[in-house]
């Protein structure tokens, strides 16, 4: 197995048990993007559930943003290695988007400007295990992490955050998103290091 390289503001705390296995601890924030970052105006952003019927909830920029928010404190955790503990977060709970949201089907597939996908069961993302967020440290989300918003599920390998999110589509199967088509895992829990299939 390879050995970890220090990097500038990194180091390694093997015993730490807030580390899940495999894992280094960052203090830098790392851009992980698969293309270029989108620049989404805020009057042309929306966010959306779409259900099995076809039924589409959408929130502007101004509904989203005067929705219910909540300030998350979590710590989250790259596939490639490095994890970052305590990070600060504001953002809408995804149990608040769904409050009015009827479907039967278990699965959601995560769409963002610029193309990405990611899929993630439904029951990963209520009771309070996931957000829409929109500020990062009491800034707004810079661009490049996801901003205007993406989506947050800490409890999951970061890849499975949508930056640049712009809605969620109700699925019956769990059909892979972009990453799992090449090879990760459908579903991406840090502490059973469910990185590969
Ligand atoms: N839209 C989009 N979201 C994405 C990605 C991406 O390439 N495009 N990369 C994922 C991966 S692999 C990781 S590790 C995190 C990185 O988020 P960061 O750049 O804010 O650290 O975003 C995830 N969300
Ligand atoms: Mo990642």
């Amino acid at each position: 197995m390879a050995q970890f390289t220090r990097g500038f503001g990194s180091r390694r705390r093997d015993a730490d048990p807030d580390l899940p296995p495999g894992q280094y601890l960052t203090t830098d924030f790392p851009v992980l993007s698969a293309g270029p970052t989108p620049r989404i105006p805020l009057t042309e952003w929306s966010f959306s559930i779409r259900t099995e019927t076809g039924e589409t909830a959408r929130w502007s920029w101004d509904e989203f943003t005067a929705l219910p928010s909540e300030e998350v404190s979590t710590d989250i955790h790259c596939v490639t290695r490095w994890s970052k503990l305590g990070t600060s977060w504001r953002g809408v709970a995804l149990d608040t988007l769904f409050e009015d949201v009827e479907t039967s089907f278990d699965f959601v597939m995560a769409h963002s400007y610029g193309g990405y996908t990611t899929n993630v069961p439904l029951e990963d993302l209520l009771d309070g295990k996931a957000w829409v967020a929109y500020e990062f440290d009491g800034e707004p989300l810079d661009p490049e992490h996801g901003g205007p918003a993406r989506l947050l599920v800490p409890h999951l390998y970061f890849w499975k955050s949508a930056k640049w999110v712009r809605g969620l589509v109700m699925q019956q199967h769990d059909d892979p998103g972009f990453w799992e088509q090449n090879g990760y895992h459908l579903r991406g829990d840090p502490w059973l290091e469910e990185r590969y299939w």
